[in-house]
């Protein structure tokens, strides 16, 4: 096992641990509420290091077009402002993490963090050269952040261990994960991260 550095172009980055993605949520992914404790370790350790930490969150409109009324895949979730948009309630989010809102019109979608947001100018103004991606869900918000950061230029670390999928069809969780370390991403275990360097 290989240590981790983490030094100070590394930043946190969270995706979409909110309510409706836990168990009994409206779009709720098996085992989400599992992350919530390793996520909050990796918190601790890059607060600890003065480190940035962001947080994203699907930010809907009541007719959002990848809701099943507008003819999309998914239920109603997420609406912005509602309960089950709110971050789970047992994420330990420091008061000054910062929160990237998306997908927040009603016509286009965005799982990526990246998508219609100013992340990346966020990142590069704090000198962020790394990320560690975590969150919800494997094989659509976390597949689509690793990507677009990867082809941002950002190195990116992945947790397996605190992300969960949901698994549309059996194993998406699992291609998504091959499909990020094929582009360039690298996982890591929890155990792993928080030498400084
Ligand atoms: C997500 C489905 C619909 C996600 C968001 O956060 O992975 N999945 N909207
Ligand atoms: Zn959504």
């Amino acid at each position: 096992m290989s240590a981790i550095h983490l030094d100070k172009q590394d930043a946190l980055l969270i995706i979409d641990m909110q309510v409706d993605f836990l168990p009994g949520g409206a779009l709720g992914v098996a085992g989400g509420h599992e992350v919530v404790a390793p996520i909050n370790h990796l918190i601790e350790l890059y607060q600890a290091q003065g480190l940035p930490i962001f947080a994203s969150r699907d930010w809907h409109p009541q007719d959002h077009c990848s809701f099943a009324a507008q003819g999309g895949p998914w239920p109603p979730h997420c609406v912005a402002g509602t309960p089950g948009a709110a971050f789970a309630a047992e994420l330990a989010l420091p008061d000054d993490a910062i929160v990237i809102s998306k997908a927040d019109t009603a016509a286009v979608d965005a799982y990526s963090a990246f998508g219609g947001t100013d992340l990346a100018a966020q990142l590069r103004a704090r000198g962020v050269e790394r990320v560690t991606v975590v969150g919800l869900a494997t094989d659509y918000c976390v597949l689509n952040t690793v990507t677009d950061a990867l082809e941002e230029g950002f190195d990116t670390l992945l947790v397996p261990e605190a992300m969960r999928a949901v698994d549309v069809n059996p194993g998406d969780g699992r291609r998504a994960l091959d499909r990020m370390v094929a582009r360039g991403a690298v996982p890591v275990r929890l155990g792993e991260i928080g030498m400084v360097a």
